[in-house]
């Protein structure tokens, strides 16, 4: 049995909720966020009842630099450790022409996919410093990797985890911290009815005619990564739906 504790950002739905879900299953302690504090409750209450492992759940956003410090500074005692964070939460938002694209959307993925990120990565290093087997999981997207028509902002805070990813882990090194960045190609969660506010249609017409990955992939790939020998990094790692050969290229009945 383990003990080592996850920290997972995001974890109020798609990837995050699923990894919290898994992770809960293999007896790790968990940290989960999320702005939604109803839903942190709802699956806090399930992974109790389910798992009996213990969960703290704390709620913020992560665009906020004040916030994300004070809440790994409020953890208590017992789960002040952290061996594993995912810096999972994130979100596109639009999928329009750069010269018609609204800057607020702009400023919310920079902020969150990106500012977000190296705030709680900076707020947790202390705690993962004094980890046996410390572990950074970024999510990237097959969008990290091409840049596609009316991707521009998103592909960009993407390319940047990617970049991050790279150089947290040549600079972490001395601290012996694994760094992996997860690049999935399209995976139905919440994360299409979010790009597009609401728009169910649109939403749903993006998983239309292939199997899509689900949130449970995802879930697996860390797992699996996670579980890898104290010698062994999986730097960087592409997961796509088998009907996907490219960010734009499907294979559709
Ligand atoms: P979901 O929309 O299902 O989940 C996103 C999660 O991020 C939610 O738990 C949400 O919680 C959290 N989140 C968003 N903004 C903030 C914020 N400002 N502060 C704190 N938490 C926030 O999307 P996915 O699970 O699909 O996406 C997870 C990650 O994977 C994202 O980084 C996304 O870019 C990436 N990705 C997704 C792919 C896909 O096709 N689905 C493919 C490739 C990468 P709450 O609203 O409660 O705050
Ligand atoms: C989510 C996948 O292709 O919509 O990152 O950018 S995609």
């Amino acid at each position: 049995m383990t003990s080592k504790t996850i920290l997972i950002t995001g974890a109020t739905a798609g990837f995050g909720k699923a990894i919290s879900l898994l992770f809960a299953k293999e007896k790790y302690k968990l940290i989960l966020t999320g702005r939604r504090a109803d839903r942190l409750k709802e699956i806090s209450e399930q992974i109790t009842g389910e798992f009996n492992v213990e969960v703290h759940t704390l709620t913020f956003d992560v665009r906020n630099k004040d916030a994300c410090f004070n809440a790994i500074a409020g953890l208590p005692d017992t789960f002040k450790h952290i061996d594993i964070l995912v810096n999972n939460a994130g979100l596109a938002l639009g999928r329009d022409p750069f010269d018609t694209a609204d800057m607020d959307d702009w400023d919310t993925m920079i902020d969150t996919n990106l500012k977000g990120l190296l705030y709680m990565t900076r707020a947790c290093l202390p705690l993962l410093k004094e980890s046996t087997a410390p572990h950074i999981f970024n999510l990237g997207s097959i969008a990290a990797k091409e840049v596609y028509e009316n991707g521009n902002v998103y592909n960009a805070t993407k390319f940047a985890v990617d970049a991050i990813s790279k150089a947290m882990r040549i600079d972490l090194l001395p601290h012996r911290i694994k760094v992996t960045a997860i690049h999935p190609g399209a995976a139905n969660t919440e994360f299409s009815t979010v790009r597009f506010k609401g728009d169910q249609q649109k939403a749903e017409a993006v998983y239309k005619g292939f199997e899509p990955l689900i949130a449970d992939d995802i879930a697996n790939t860390v797992l699996f990564v996670a579980s890898q020998p104290l010698h062994v990094c999986i730097n960087d790692l592409v997961i796509m739906p088998t009907a996907q050969a490219t960010a734009v290229s499907f294979i559709k009945s």
